[in-house]
């Protein structure tokens, strides 16, 4: 008998657990260094592409810092993606994370 609770507690246990961890992998924030913006006009184009794009939630773009703090949701898009959404609007995202990448271009 108590083995059975034990074990109905231990799977209550591990159903808290995943929707807990689902839960807070939802919600990302990236920020992303952007080459060539110099007024209100560019970061608003950058602001439009991005709020455009599926599954981000928030977005904040500085020329002044050259830098986009991008909210989204990592189930329905990824960095890499709002980086080429970035790239598609004519201004250059810095990549710093990935040197190998710098080969290519
Ligand atoms: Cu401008």
């Amino acid at each position: 008998m108590l083995k059975n609770r034990v074990a109905v507690l231990l799977g209550l246990i591990f159903l808290l657990s995943l929707t807990a961890t689902s839960a807070s992998a939802a919600t990302r924030t990236a920020t992303i260094h952007i080459e060539g913006m110099h007024c209100k006009m560019c970061s608003a184009s950058v602001t439009k592409a991005l709020k455009a794009t599926d599954g981000v939630e928030k977005v904040e773009v500085s020329f002044e810092k050259g830098v986009a703090v991008v909210q989204y949701d990592d189930q329905k898009v990824t960095e890499t993606k709002l980086r080429e959404v970035i790239n598609g609007t004519g201004f250059k995202v810095v990549e710093e994370k990935t040197a190998s990448n710098t080969v290519a271009n």
